[in-house]
C-alpha cells in the first residue's frame, strides 16, 4: 500500500488551511432567539457598522474570517460606500448580500412565487436593489432564500409556482453584472409545512441550470431532513460545478442554527473530506464557506470564533487523510482498511497544527483566550448604551 507521510501531509494541510477563508454573517452578532424569548446582551451593536466592528474582531484574532454577509433591509444603511470604507478600514470586506422577502406582509402568500403579480413585482424589485447595494458594497454574491409555500393541499398550483418562481429568478438573474453570482438556497420546511418552493437540492440546481453559469446552489447544512447525507449532495453539486456557498451551522432538530461542528463535527468532517477530494478548498474554487448561525445564550463574538475554529479543525482533519492510502484500500474492496484510514484522519488531534498556523501567522495561537483578554467585550458593553440593540428585524 502507498502511503504518504505524515509530515507531508501536515505540510501540505498547513498551506490550505492559511488559504482557506470563512465568511460571517452580520446578524450573528445582533440579538437572536427562538419564538418564547429573546435575551439581551450587553454591548450588542445598534447598526450595521457594529456589526462589522464585532466581525472584524473575529477576524482579528482567527486571521481567516476577512468578510461579512450583509441582510437587507436589516443592514440598510444611508450610504454603502461609508460601510464599505468602514469594513475595509477594520480589514475586513462585505461578502454576500441576502435577501429578505419573508418579512413585510405582502409576502404573506410568497414572494417570487405569490400569486399576485404586484407582489411578484416586488420581490423582483427588492433583488434589484439588493444588486445595487452588491455594486456600492464590491459584493459578489447574491443570495436568496425564499420563505415561499404551502401549508395546505390544494393552497395554490404546485406547477404554476415553480413557472412563477422560474420567471422571477430569470429577471433577477437578468440584472446581475459579469463578477455577480446568485445563491440559490434550499430548506425542506419552514416556514411552510405542506410543500417548499425551493425543498431541496435538486430543485435549486435545476433552477440554477436553468437560469446560467452564474447560478449557483447554497447548502445550509441546517435545511435537511433527519439522517440526510449531506456529503453525498456536497460531492453532486461539485461535480457540477454548482456548489456555490455553504450556510454552516448545526442542528439537532431542524433550522436549529446553533454553532457549526458542535451538535456533528464527524458530519462536518465527512463534508470537508469531499471539499478537499473534489479539490475545492482552493480560494478560487468558488466555494464560498460561509456561517448562517444564531447566538441565543451564549456571547456571540466568541461564538463566532468558536465556530471558525470549528470548521478549521474539521478542515485539517479532512487535508491529514491519507489518500493515496483510501484510494489503495478502496481499489482493493478493502472495506475495513478504507474506513480505517479515513477514522484515522478525524481521530488526530489537529489542535496543535493550528495553533502553530496561527503563530506562524502572527496571531495568537489561542484566539478563544486571547479575545477574553483583549477587553474588547467590556469596552463595547460600555461603550454601547443608549439606542436601539439590532435583532432581527433591525
Ligand atoms: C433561512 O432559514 C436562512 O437559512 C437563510 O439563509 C436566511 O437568509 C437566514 O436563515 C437568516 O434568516
Ligand atoms: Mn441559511
Amino acid at each position: 500500500m502507498t502511503t504518504s507521510s505524515i509530515d507531508d501531509r501536515r505540510r501540505a494541510a498547513t498551506a490550505a488551511l492559511r488559504e482557506q477563508t470563512i465568511e460571517l454573517p452580520s446578524w450573528a452578532f445582533a440579538n437572536s432567539g427562538t419564538r418564547f424569548k429573546v435575551f439581551g446582551q450587553a454591548g450588542v451593536p445598534r447598526d450595521p457598522f457594529e456589526k462589522i466592528s464585532d466581525a472584524a474582531e473575529v477576524h482579528r484574532y482567527t486571521g481567516v474570517a476577512p468578510r461579512v454577509s450583509l441582510h437587507i433591509p436589516w443592514d440598510l444603511v444611508e450610504d454603502f460606500g461609508a460601510l464599505r470604507r468602514h469594513a475595509e478600514d477594520l480589514g475586513v470586506s462585505i461578502g454576500a448580500i441576502n435577501s429578505n422577502v419573508f418579512q413585510d406582509d405582502d409576502y404573506m402568500l410568497g414572494s417570487l412565487c405569490n400569486p399576485d403579480p404586484r407582489v411578484r413585482r416586488k420581490a423582483v424589485d427588492h433583488h434589484r436593489a439588493c444588486v445595487d447595494v452588491m455594486r456600492a458594497t464590491g459584493s459578489t454574491d447574491l443570495k436568496i432564500w425564499l420563505a415561499d409555500g404551502l401549508n395546505y393541499p390544494g393552497q395554490d398550483d404546485l406547477r404554476a409556482r415553480q413557472d412563477r418562481l422560474a420567471e422571477g429568478l430569470a429577471a433577477i438573474y437578468a440584472e446581475l453584472d459579469e463578477n455577480h453570482r446568485i445563491l440559490l438556497e434550499y430548506k425542506f420546511f419552514e416556514p411552510a409545512f405542506y410543500a417548499t418552493d425551493v425543498p431541496d437540492w435538486g430543485t435549486s440546481l435545476l433552477h440554477c441550470l436553468a437560469l446560467g453559469e452564474q447560478a449557483t446552489v447554497v447548502l445550509d447544512t441546517g435545511h435537511h431532513a433527519p439522517g440526510t447525507n449531506i456529503e453525498f449532495i456536497v460531492a453532486q453539486l461539485l461535480r457540477q460545478g454548482r456548489l456555490g456557498a455553504f450556510d454552516f451551522n448545526s442542528r439537532f432538530y431542524a433550522d436549529d442554527d446553533l454553532m457549526v461542528g458542535a451538535a456533528d463535527p464527524f458530519q462536518l468532517f465527512r463534508i470537508m473530506h469531499e471539499i478537499v477530494g473534489a479539490d475545492a478548498l482552493r480560494p478560487d474554487s468558488g466555494v464560498n464557506f460561509m456561517l448562517d448561525q444564531c447566538h441565543n445564550i451564549e456571547p456571540r463574538i466568541p461564538g463566532q470564533i468558536r465556530s471558525v475554529m470549528n470548521v478549521q479543525e474539521a478542515t485539517a482533519k479532512a487535508l491529514l487523510v491519507d489518500r493515496e492510502a483510501l484510494g489503495a484500500a478502496q481499489a482493493a474492496g478493502d472495506v475495513l482498511g478504507a474506513n480505517a484510514v479515513l477514522m484515522d484522519a478525524y481521530n488526530t488531534d489537529v489542535r496543535d497544527l493550528l495553533a502553530q498556523l496561527r503563530q506562524d501567522m502572527g496571531l495568537d495561537p489561542d484566539p478563544m483566550g486571547a479575545y477574553a483578554a483583549s477587553g474588547y467585550a467590556e469596552k463595547i458593553a460600555a461603550e454601547r448604551v443608549g439606542g436601539t440593540q439590532a435583532g432581527w428585524g433591525a
